[in-house]
């Protein structure tokens, strides 16, 4: 069982659900800043709302601030052995609105210091640009990614963290989980494009998620080609959900089903990978009658801005039965039903370690590009000690299983692996329910739902746990 001996061992986060310090250093506000806190027990949902209103929860201002804990986090990590370690650029430190013609310095150089951080243990910074964070500004007055004019805004803020990071920074994706929005949840549509709900009334969902996933592709592949002429050396990844879609039964149309719905789901993957829609796309916008702007120039501009690497997160995976009232098994969630042979997490989310190995393989037979696994974890509510300590068992057995099944697919199918970075090393911010219960760190956060706690970090059983991993290359989890 061997990973490559300069595999990136490591964790992620994103800068809304960690950073906090949302007004400091001339920060604009940013999407995030305006979604309220959800429950997981009373199932209320997370609400964007028009602005930052008065006596709301808004869990992202504060976050596990990051902002001013960067040096004892970073330095926790180090103590793990971490190589790499994923976040997020703010692109409202940057351009605190879109339109500036300046970025700002002052944002600038927080991440200068947090890289300089990062360097200086040996760990290298992984930087997502866009992690569900884009200007507030830009969502309001330009309407996000259903607006051409992102484009150019994207790719500005992207060029100028390529230039100001050249030396600093090799690894980069450019948008996290842009297919997440292909779920018809308004709030998948407002944290990947940017597109508010208020803004949708009254329009078909699915047309503005493939016009607005057009012109993320396309800055994508814009800021692909700029950040490889500004350094060649760059590698510059997409960034999939992946949650396997398993057919329900061996009965052909479950399985066709199955097949037609990771189309519907991964077809994001083509257009980044090969730098062209597959045909089923087109024969689709037809049949629906979808009106998308796509020119003769973005094509040229898909095939020239391909990814150099092909990172994703993987949670759970889905079962999926075919349904006689969707006859052309168009994507959509309602024709997924449980299954019976997994286990489910507090949230609903379906353990699934083999699904890990099937996904591997599932994307290195279509693309022959490296891959990363730079999102996988386990949310838990944890309890802390009256000792201070955390046993937090499952999420070693949770993540010692995926570990595992990762393992098997590189020794056993040879698929070439760059890195895993787990989600998250630190407890932050829930991206889908604003709950700060929702643990996934091997560092405890002292701080709850309510935002109550004085915000001291601790380690947890697992934090020893993924030293050991990291220092054996993985080996330990045989023990
Ligand atoms: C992914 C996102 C992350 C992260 C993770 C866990 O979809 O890229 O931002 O949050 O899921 O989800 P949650 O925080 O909702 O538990």
């Amino acid at each position: 069982m061997s990973l490559r001996k300069d595999f990136l061992w490591g964790g992620a986060v994103a800068a809304h659900q960690i950073e906090g310090g949302w007004q400091e250093g001339g920060k604009g506000i940013s999407i995030a800043d305006v979604m309220t806190a959800g429950d997981n027990v009373t199932k209320k949902p997370r609400v964007i709302t028009d602005g930052v209103i008065e006596g709301e929860n808004y869990p992202n201002h504060e976050a596990s601030d990051f902002y001013h804990h960067y040096k004892e986090d970073i330095a926790h990590l180090a103590e793990m052995g971490f190589k790499c370690f994923r976040t997020s650029i703010a692109w409202t430190r940057i351009f605190p609105k879109c339109d500036e013609t300046e970025p700002n310095e002052a944002g600038l150089q927080f991440y200068d210091d947090l890289f300089d951080e990062c360097h200086k243990y040996g760990i290298e910074p992984i930087v997502t640009l866009s992690h569900f964070e884009m200007p507030f500004y830009m969502a309001k007055e330009y309407g996000g990614f259903a607006n051409r004019a992102c484009i150019d805004f994207f790719v500005k803020f992207a060029t100028a963290c390529f230039e100001r990071y050249k030396d600093k920074v090799k690894y980069w994706m450019t948008f996290n989980e842009i297919n997440n929005q292909a779920d018809p949840i308004p709030h998948h549509l407002v944290q990947e494009g940017g597109i508010l709900p208020w803004d949708l009334e009254g329009k078909d969902y699915e047309e503005v998620m493939y016009q607005s996933a057009h012109y993320e592709l396309v800055a994508s592949a814009l800021a692909i080609k700029a950040g490889h002429a500004i350094n060649p050396d760059f590698k510059i990844g997409c960034m999939i959900a992946m949650c396997p879609i398993y057919p329900a039964t061996c009965k052909p149309e479950d399985i066709l089903a199955a097949s037609r719905f990771m189309q519907g789901k991964y077809w994001y993957t083509d257009v980044h990978v090969k730098g062209k829609y597959p045909n089923w796309l087109a024969k689709k916008f037809a049949r629906k009658g979808y009106n998308i702007d796509i020119t003769e120039e973005d094509k040229k501009i898909l095939k020239e801005g391909v990814v150099d690497y092909i990172a994703f997160s993987y949670y759970m995976s889905y079962a999926v039965e075919a349904k006689e009232d969707n006859p052309y098994y168009d994507y959509r969630e309602a024709d997924f039903v449980p299954n019976g042979y997994l286990k489910a997490s507090d949230w609903g989310w379906q353990i699934d370690p083999v699904g890990l190995r099937y996904a591997m393989n599932w994307f290195a037979d279509r693309f022959d590009l490296p891959l990363m696994i730079v999102e996988n974890g386990f949310g838990a509510y944890d309890k802390m000690e009256d000792d201070g300590s955390v046993d937090d068992s499952y999420r070693i057995e949770y993540l010692g299983n995926h570990i595992k099944a990762m393992m098997e697919a590189v020794e056993c199918e040879g698929i070439d692996l760059m890195g895993y970075t787990m989600w998250a090393p630190i407890d932050i911010v829930s991206a889908s329910t604003g709950e700060m219960d929702k643990r996934y760190g091997f560092v405890y956060v002292d701080k709850n739902n309510a935002g109550e706690g004085t915000l001291a970090r601790s380690r947890k059983k697992s934090f020893y746990w993924y030293k050991k991993v990291i220092e054996t290359n993985g080996m330990s989890i045989f023990e």
